[in-house]
């Protein structure tokens, strides 16, 4: 079993969207381990993006990661962090398949409704910023 962290965003928060997208997750078969609503601070959200620091749009995904509640969320299955990308979509709505989450909910390239992990180290990473290990290690 595989582990990664998903965030609804601030956009989906807004509109009312939650409880379709965590429908959603449950329904392909992810079991969530652990969930909670965080209102990030700007620092906050530049310390999750900090990969993304010499990029043209950080100030502004940074803003917008703030601006509002989002849902994290630890969600387990096979292949984890593959299988949730997938679902998603592509970063870009414009450029997701049909079906994906961002290709249904998503406004922009920003406002994209959701996150995933796009590797098991950032995983790590990205699980250890928002959880505790004994959130982590619970069945
Ligand atoms: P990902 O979320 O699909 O992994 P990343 O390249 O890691 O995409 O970018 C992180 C987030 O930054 C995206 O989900 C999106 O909200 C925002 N973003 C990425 N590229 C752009 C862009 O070209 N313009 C504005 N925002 C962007
Ligand atoms: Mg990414």
């Amino acid at each position: 079993m595989d582990r990664t962290l998903a965030i609804i965003k601030p956009d989906a928060v807004e509109r009312r969207l939650t409880g379709r997208i965590l429908e959603r997750i449950e329904a392909e078969g992810f079991q969530i381990r652990a969930m909670r609503m965080v209102r990030m601070t700007k620092r906050e959200a530049e310390g999750f993006y900090a990969v993304h620091r010499d990029r043209p749009f950080f100030q502004s995904l940074t803003t917008f990661m703030s601006s509002g509640p989002t849902v994290v969320l630890v969600l387990e299955a096979p292949d984890a962090v593959r299988k949730w990308r997938e679902l998603m979509g592509a970063t870009n709505p414009a450029q997701a398949a049909e079906g994906t989450i961002r290709r249904t909910f998503a406004t922009s390239v920003e406002r994209n409704a959701t996150h995933g992990s796009d590797g098991p180290e950032t995983a790590a990473f990205e699980l250890a910023y928002f959880f505790r290990g004994l959130e982590l290690t619970g069945e």
